[in-house]
């Protein structure tokens, strides 16, 4: 079985302890892609001090040239791309259609961090004093802790690890246990692009790992996606270290389809964003609000519709649009939350494992469709994580939104309408750090704002030029070219 290891200080090593734990294909589990290092604190420790050392001369490359070697490793993701999109269907399961689109967030960011190389712009102020003059800079925090999950195994650490490095500072990652190999590749490719040792650094590991990087002293910011329970407990430890800490977590995303909407449109939509990447994604679609003049007929045609979706390996069959779920865990998780809907819900669509023919060793799951679903249910209000879909109906535009916001998340959210009206409404009153207008609630652009409130975030957005108030730290700079004492406020 191939050995994989730790990316640390320029060097392939595996863990100080030796242990290891494997990786393996979700669509079909007698495939193991090889062991990765279990690390420990020692791990972390050694690529920590790594970064901090390369942080000292990182710092001082001039933002535009470090934006080259961006560039540069924008264009190896391009080249890698059908390679890196096999690896990743293999260790997370989603279609090789999607994990090419995954790699092209990569890209697409990569290009936009080099550019932000010539850019980073800080900001001036007059001063209050003659002959004195205030400038402020964007300046880089130092060793960056990243802690990512499964289901964007490239595109979410190229979202914080390429604006950490334009940035000035150095990274530890931590990439998902679910999808190590696709952290390597990371690795592989920013050296190639010309990266200095030490400063991107891959260390795999579970819990302990994370944990280990986020106590870490020489680590002074920490960004994690994940969930929200996880991102909680990261985010009390580092208000206990005082460290800055920027976090994705969960969703409960909804799409509210109005009676005057394109149905067809709202049913593609809906398909789009609840079964996609078999639901696995944080802006995920999990709960469908549908006016109660078109809810009938949309359901029947959704119920129809979600039948025909094809689960299969995307490595293996062509015609795939619904993977596996991730892990046995996960899988039993969904299943619980069938069983909870079971008594909350009708169910309509789906509720079972899939194990027919080239199904039998993954873990597939039918999508699924619960109707009647109240605001109180758990289905209607917990994060699933899977391709469970909860519907309810609504009798005016007042009342779909308030049962959109009814919900501890707050990252995507959608209304399909043709009143232009009800649109802007919907923009100003759904409680998400995204809206859609007449589109699902998947497909962010790198170059946008990208995160959400509530239970969702805390304050922090990644993407487009936000993510760099994440990586820098303001400093403010002042020249006095009066050649005497100038005393500031009060003290004239
Ligand atoms: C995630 O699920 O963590 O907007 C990220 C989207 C993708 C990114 C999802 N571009 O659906």
């Amino acid at each position: 079985m191939p050995q994989f290891s730790n990316y640390i200080n320029g060097q392939w090593v595996p863990s100080q302890a030796g242990s290891t734990f494997d990786n393996i294909n979700p669509a079909d589990q007698r495939d193991v892609i090889g062991s990765f290092p279990l690390s420990a604190a020692a791990d972390v420790d050694a690529a920590a001090q790594a970064a901090a050392e390369a942080f000292t001369s990182w710092r001082l490359v001039p933002a535009p040239k470090r934006g080259e070697i961006l560039r540069r490793a924008g264009d190896i993701f391009e080249r890698r791309k059908e390679e890196l999109a096999a690896i990743m269907t293999r260790e997370m399961g989603k279609t090789l259609t999607e994990t090419r689109g995954d790699i092209q967030e990569a890209i697409d960011t990569a290009y936009y961090a080099a550019t932000e190389g010539r850019r980073l712009f800080g900001m001036n102020a007059p001063s209050e004093l003659a002959n004195k003059m205030n400038l402020s800079f964007r300046m880089p925090i130092g060793v960056c802790g990243i802690i990512t999950a499964w289901n964007f195994p490239i595109a979410v650490p190229s979202w914080k690890i390429l604006p950490a490095l334009v940035c000035g500072n150095t990274v530890v990652f931590k990439p998902s246990e679910d999808a190590p190999h696709s952290g390597n590749i990371f690795a592989e490719i920013l050296e190639e692009a010309g990266v200095p040792p030490g400063v991107f650094n891959v260390v795999h590991g579970a819990v302990d790992c994370g944990k280990a990087i986020v106590d870490h002293p020489a680590i002074h910011v920490v960004g994690f996606t994940g969930s929200t329970a996880t991102g909680k407990a990261i985010a009390a430890r580092c208000g206990e270290l005082n460290k800055k800490v920027s976090l994705e977590m969960g969703g409960k995303n909804a799409q509210i389809v109005m009676d005057d909407a394109n149905l067809e449109l709202a049913l593609e939509g809906v398909l789009w964003g609840a079964f996609g990447t078999t639901g696995q994604r944080c802006t995920a679609t999990s709960r469908l609000i549908l006016h109660h003049a078109i809810h009938d007929e949309f359901v029947d045609r959704l119920v129809m519709a979600a039948a025909k979706l094809v689960l299969g390996p995307g490595l293996t069959n062509p015609r795939a649009q619904v993977g596996p779920v991730i892990n046995q865990r996960q899988l039993d998780k969904i299943l619980t939350y069938v069983d909870v809907g079971r008594s909350e819900a009708s169910l309509v669509a789906g509720g079972s494992r899939a194990t027919d023919g080239e199904l039998a060793n993954g873990f597939f799951m039918q999508p699924t469709i619960f109707t009647g679903v109240q605001r109180t249910a758990r289905i209607f209000q917990e994060e699933i994580f899977g391709p469970v879909l909860s519907v309810s109906v609504c009798s005016s535009y007042d009342e779909a939104v308030s049962l959109a916001n009814d919900c501890a998340y707050g990252l995507s959210s959608s209304i399909y309408t043709n009143d232009v009206n009800a649109a802007f409404r919907a923009v100003r009153d759904l409680e998400a750090g995204i809206t859609y207008v007449n589109a699902p609630t998947i497909g962010a652009e790198a170059h946008m704002p990208f995160g959400g409130i509530k239970g969702t975030g805390n304050g922090h957005r990644e993407g487009g030029w936000t993510v760099f108030d994440i990586f820098t730290e303001w400093k403010s700079v002042y020249i006095d070219y009066s050649g005497k004492l100038q005393r500031a406020q009060i003290d004239n």
